[in-house]
């Protein structure tokens, strides 16, 4: 696996935020909980769609500011770039598009267009800018993968090429230079298929680099499991991405936070085994950055800074 981009063999450490409407529920939903990843919830509890979707209406995250995350992540904690979901399993997508009314700007009173808020601040603060982009999974569309559902994907290629594809063209093309597009859990997708996505975004954003997860092992490096470090020096391009507790969406039940000291020891033990580490964050549905998240990677960005930043 070779990216054949300079900037992510040098990256080091980067910064993950899962926000989607999931945050609004921070995995509790009509009482029932799930101590499982709360973005999941809505696979996990049934919730079908017509109701999930009355989600989009209450999204109005008032304290939600770009900048300040991406100040912080580049100046406080030494990151070197982020990774946001532009549209997870559930399929909402967190920024204006023409192909689906299901966005924060068309369906959610805060008309609001996260990954150009996200974008603007990356290119102000020089971060590289990557999207995450879940291109099989999609529990909306009717014809998008999902495990649990019977008849789910039964037309894929009609999901692919009526809602993947002109949003991956969406953005790709309205914000400036997208780094990495993060694709993850490819399933149920062929190799063909998996080629004409990358095709796509190659297309658009040549330098753009492809998450190990667009399926059938053809990404451009190699994306490992959660907190997962790979034993030999490894050649090629890895990344880990992991959590600070153990959710990726904001789950308000989940207090398993680690120490400061483990996120160094693990950023230095992938840093000199070759790999990138990829840090997750949720906000909640206001728009917060949970204020453990906050301490931890302060510690960890003090230490970075101090030690290991050239
Ligand atoms: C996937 C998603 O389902 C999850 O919601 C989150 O976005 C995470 C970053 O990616 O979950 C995975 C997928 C693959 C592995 C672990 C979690 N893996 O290969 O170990």
């Amino acid at each position: 696996y070779d990216t054949k981009q300079q900037w992510f063999k040098d990256a080091k450490y980067g910064l993950f935020m899962h926000w989607g409407l999931y945050a609004l529920l921070a995995g509790e939903y009509k009482g029932e909980k799930t101590d499982r990843i709360a973005e999941w919830i809505m696979n996990y509890l049934n919730i079908p769609v017509e109701e999930y979707r009355k989600l989009a209406k209450e999204f109005n995250p008032q304290n939600f500011d770009a900048d300040e995350i991406v100040r912080r992540a580049k100046e406080d904690w030494g990151m070197k770039y982020l990774v946001f979901t532009s549209k997870h399993h559930e399929g909402f997508a967190m920024f204006k598009s023409e192909t689906t009314p299901y966005n924060s700007v068309d369906a959610s009173p805060c008309h609001r267009d996260f990954v150009k808020e996200l974008a603007d601040a990356c290119h102000k603060y020089d971060m590289k800018f990557g999207l995450y982009y879940s291109q099989a999974q999609d529990w909306d569309d009717p014809d998008g993968f999902m495990q649990t559902k019977e008849n789910s994907h039964k037309n894929f290629q009609r999901y692919l090429d009526e809602k993947c594809k002109p949003q991956l063209r969406e953005i790709l093309t309205q914000y400036g230079e997208i780094a990495l597009l993060w694709f993850d859990t490819p399933m149920g997708i062929t190799k063909q298929q998996t080629q004409e996505l990358i095709d796509l975004v190659k297309s658009l954003q040549p330098n753009c680099i492809i998450s190990g997860r667009a399926g059938n092992h053809m990404g451009d490096y190699m994306t490992t499991g959660d907190n997962f470090i790979p034993r030999l020096p490894y050649e090629g391009d890895w990344e880990v991405p992991a959590t600070l507790n153990d959710t990726w969406g904001f789950n308000k039940y989940d207090h398993n936070w680690k120490k400061a000291d483990d996120i160094i020891r693990l950023l230095l033990k992938i840093n000199s085994r070759g790999g990138n580490y990829l840090l997750n964050i949720g906000p909640d549905a206001d728009g917060n950055v949970p204020k453990e998240s906050i301490e931890i990677l302060n510690e960890v960005g003090k230490y970075v800074k101090e030690n290991a930043e050239a």
